[in-house]
């Protein structure tokens, strides 16, 4: 038998894919429904593929091959995220231009793709770096611009002092700039906002048809519920109130107030001060009236420092009083004290909160510290007489003075702010709300706010526009000129693509480095033709990467972004998968832009991704994350090298369920590779017999074990249980592996269900088929490659184990094996045992004091 060489036949028919590449290719005009099956585009690093790579494109290849083979006309593109940070900081590590490492590394992962066997459709072939792409970037910065979604307005950034740049939230460290260890201040910057604001909710398109939000459309996508939880946290969507405080200064009511916004304003009787966020236009405004001036200046400029995360999780909890101001509450007129404190974020609500100690943790810990008064005003709401919810009463039958004592005892700390409780309950000390629960008491109160027009319901978003200005080189030149005459003006859709230059020192100076380029920066304006610049910041690298699905549909297309036809034909994308981390805001940011297309009328559609998975991260040998400074990556091209892709491939979807966590193990490799030098031998060694489907004389648990194994194989890469196929398959080869001969259609069928996990084997064994045939018709079919064989069906009543093989036993040794039906009774089973010639040789003369019957297995008898 001639050995499997991976090395050579792998490459042999890689080779043949390429010479034939309708066998990857969307077919442009087909009746076969379409199946758009996508992964997310890989960033081209310097460290090339890793396994988790492998990972999601072995699984979305098997996928797609097996519709393929299922008769569906299927599109699996792939391209490169090539823009961004990672690759300018790389190239300037390297010293190399990003131009150039970028399309290095990028030629390294096609090699590297290829060697494992993926079957992407490369004519389709995208590279968000390239002019013919970001082209339509460009285009899209300028749709969403002309219908008001793209703006420019101050905002802050985190600016460091000595680099004279500003820098993303994950390179700050500890407040200093990961790169220079200098300061990060926060810093007002001019910079461009994608609307991403204006599509949380529902929305009607422009031809009056109903699409859904962000939030809403969650609910008609089938993605794991941990990414749709993440997306929606990530919104924040929260239902509450603003309230007005008027304010009142030194002993004088002012015309002026301060809004706060709160999801509870039944517990509005309880505030004691009001705390604004360091940032607040209230403390400005009030400039000339504040008597501890220089102390809230000295504050507001220390908080300057901290990023909104740094004080989102402030411990400390530090703020000033703004004195010579009180704040009147506009239920019962009480006047409390205004702090500036940083745990109250600026840019969200209204900036200002009522801060209720008694029911609230950080304006508890706050208080705490400043030695600010607490009142209680919420109370658990009884079930019964004494029990409240939220306590754990062990034994409800005990006297029930024990328990009105203990809640009188609980209601008193509360009232007295000893103890904090922040769930809803009964209102209490809260004049005509007194006694009303929380959800009550809200509506009346806001109610009331409303009619006295000193307040309003209001619902309030955690997400906030899309920042998408970064004073960075590497990604798409922002198409906007600046006129001295015209001001703001869009670069004309004809003169697209601003052509990134290549002549620019991309090393960071602290300046955009397209602002000192002069050739890119001078230019003349196209409405007035006088002397203007252009914007010199380049866009997010996540712009790039929210439509280049739709370009998949049409990737070669000058005149557009991609053809509405094509959309029609391709759209949406009916199974995406990639990493879990670090994708909730991609996921959001495409799914802004299909809403922006179907509210505008370019599609129909208004969720781009029907199917969601996520591949689980595969860990080290030693359990710990791969990385480069512990050096424990693995290696693809390792494995290829001396496995084969073939095993690569088995094993890395044998390796468990594949959105689950999983540690790498080079000895296990062994399996499959072993599984398949098993299957290697079996075409090899065994005798095939031809029957045409149709075998008299082959024992019957051989076509059964073909249909059980079709049926499994089928629905469990239906439902992505890729390990259990493969177990199946398997358990088939071990079963066949006992028999001599072996009815040639159903190791065909089988090779068949291999072809998607181990496509270069299951190509050379098919067409080693044609050598061995007689039948010329026959010959054609396996000169052609396996993936133009139709999926096989599977025949459900040959699933069911009609016969088993029951083992007989007499005084525990194995005597005979016997075929029965699993359906016969006990008596029948003992019956046809103690018949069989074999047995009775050993029971005959004997008394049988005993005989046992294990259903379908097993007959023990005991004689003596
Ligand atoms: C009074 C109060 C009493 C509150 C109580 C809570 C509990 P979500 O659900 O996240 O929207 N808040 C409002 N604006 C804020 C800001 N800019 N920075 C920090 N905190 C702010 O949270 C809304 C609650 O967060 C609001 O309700 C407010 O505190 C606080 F027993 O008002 B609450
Ligand atoms: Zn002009």
């Amino acid at each position: 038998m001639k050995k499997y060489n991976h090395k050579k036949i792998e490459k042999k028919w890689q080779k043949y894919w390429e010479d034939n590449l309708e066998l990857s290719q969307a077919q442009e005009n087909s009746d076969k429904p379409k199946f758009y099956c996508l992964d997310m585009f890989p960033y081209p690093s310097g460290a090339g593929l890793h396994v988790g790579h492998v990972e999601n494109y072995t699984a979305t290849d098997i996928y797609s091959r097996f519709k393929r083979m299922n008769d569906f006309n299927v599109l699996h593109p792939i391209g490169w995220d090539a823009f961004g940070l990672p690759a300018e900081n790389f190239a300037i590590k390297q010293g190399v231009h990003p131009d150039k490492s970028t399309h290095d590394n990028i030629k390294n992962f096609i090699n590297q793709i290829k060697s494992i066997g993926i079957s992407y459709d490369w004519s389709r072939e995208i590279d968000t770096s390239s002019p013919e792409y970001y082209k339509w970037t460009q285009w899209f910065f300028l749709f969403l611009y002309k219908n008001g979604l793209a703006y420019k307005k101050k905002a802050k950034a985190n600016w460091c002092e000595s680099c004279k740049t500003v820098v993303a939230n994950e390179q700050v460290v500890d407040g200093k700039c990961e790169r220079c260890g200098g300061e990060i201040i926060q810093k007002d910057l001019e910079q461009w906002f994608f609307k991403i604001t204006d599509f949380i909710e529902d929305f009607k398109g422009e031809n009056g048809k109903e699409f859904s939000g962000l939030i809403n459309g969650l609910d008609k996508i089938d993605w794991p519920n941990s990414t749709k939880i993440s997306q929606k946290n990530w919104i924040g969507k929260s239902e509450g109130t603003i309230v007005s405080f008027e304010i009142k200064i030194s002993n004088e009511k002012s015309a002026t107030s301060l809004n706060v916004f709160t999801t509870r304003v039944d517990t509005i009787f309880g505030c004691t001060y009001v705390v604004l966020a360091p940032e607040s236009s209230v403390t400005s405004n009030l400039k000339s009236v504040i008597s501890n001036q220089k102390e809230v200046d000295e504050y507001i400029e220390a908080t300057k420092k901290k990023t909104d995360l740094e004080r989102m999780e402030n411990k400390e909890k530090t703020g000033v009083e703004v004195k010579g101001v009180k704040a009147i509450n506009p239920f019962n007129n009480e006047e409390v004290p205004i702090y500036i404190a940083d745990y109250v974020i600026g840019s969200y609500g209204t900036g200002a909160v009522m801060a209720v100690p008694a029911h609230d943790e950080r304006d508890f810990e706050f208080a705490n510290n400043h030695n600010l008064l607490k009142k209680g005003v919420i109370i658990p709401s009884p079930i019964k007489s004494g029990l409240l919810i939220g306590d754990e009463i062990d034994n409800v039958n005990d006297s029930y003075k024990h328990f009105d004592d203990y809640a009188n005892k609980k209601k008193d700390n509360i009232r007295k702010g000893i103890e904090i409780f922040v769930e809803d309950g009964t209102v209490i000390d809260s004049g005509e709300y007194s006694g009303l629960k929380s959800e009550e008491a809200r509506e009346k109160m806001t109610a009331w706010l409303e009619k006295e027009g000193k307040g309003e319901m209001k619902v309030n978003y955690r997400l906030r526009d899309w920042l998408v200005s970064r004073q960075r080189y590497w990604g798409a030149p922002i198409p906007i000129i600046y006129c001295d005459k015209c001001g703001e003006v869009a670069v004309l859709e004809k003169d697209l693509p601003v052509m990134l230059p290549t002549d620019v020192d991309f090393k960071p100076t602290g300046e955009s480095p397209l602002a000192i380029s002069k050739s890119f920066h001078d230019v003349t304006c196209p409405l007035c033709g006088e002397k203007a610049r252009r914007e010199s910041d380049t866009m997010d690298t996540f712009v790039c990467s929210s439509w280049y699905y739709l370009r998949f549909a049409d990737s070669q297309n000058k005149e557009e972004f991609a053809s509405r036809e094509n959309l029609e034909k391709w759209l949406p994308v009916d199974l995406y998968m990639g990493g879990a981390e670090h994708t909730v805001l991609h996921l959001l940011y495409a799914r802004f832009f299909t809403k922006v297309l179907a509210k505008y009328g370019y599609i129909n559609f208004d969720e781009p991704f029907l199917k969601l998975r996520h591949q689980g991260m595969i860990m080290a040998e030693d359990g710990r994350k791969m990385s480069k400074s512990l050096g424990n990556v693995v290696n693809p091209d390792d494995v290829v090298e001396g496995f084969g892709a073939d095993a690569l491939r088995i094993y890395e979807m044998f390796m468990g369920p594949i959105d689950e966590m999983k540690a790498w193990s080079m000895q296990n490799v062994n399996g499959p590779k072993n599984f398949l030098d098993k299957v290697w031998k079996i075409f090899n060694e065994k005798e095939l017999i031809d029957c045409g489907g149709d075998c008299k004389d082959i024992p019957r648990e051989l076509p059964v074990m073909l249909h059980k194994t079709i049926k499994k194989v089928t629905i469990d890469i239906e439902s992505f249980n890729f390990n259990t196929a493969i177990s199946q398959m398997m358990i088939f080869i071990n079963e066949f592996g006992k028999h001599d001969k072996l009815p040639k259609f159903a190791m065909e069928k089988f090779l068949i269900l291999l072809a998607p996990f181990a496509p270069h084997m299951a190509e050379e064994i098919w067409s080693s088929f044609a050598e061995a045939t007689a039948d010329k018709s026959d010959v054609e079919k396996y000169k052609q490659s396996i993936f133009l064989q139709k999926w096989p069906e599977f025949d459900e009543a040959m699933t069911k184990d009609e016969e088993v093989e029951m083992v007989v036993q007499v005084n525990g040794k194995i005597r005979d094996r016997i075929k029965i039906n699993t359906e016969i009774s006990e008596e029948e089973a003992k019956k046809i045992a103690l018949e069989s010639e074999k047995v009775k040789v050993y029971t005959e003369g004997k008394e049988i004091r005993k005989v046992i019957y294990v259903k379908g297995k097993l007959i023990s008898i005991v004689v003596g």
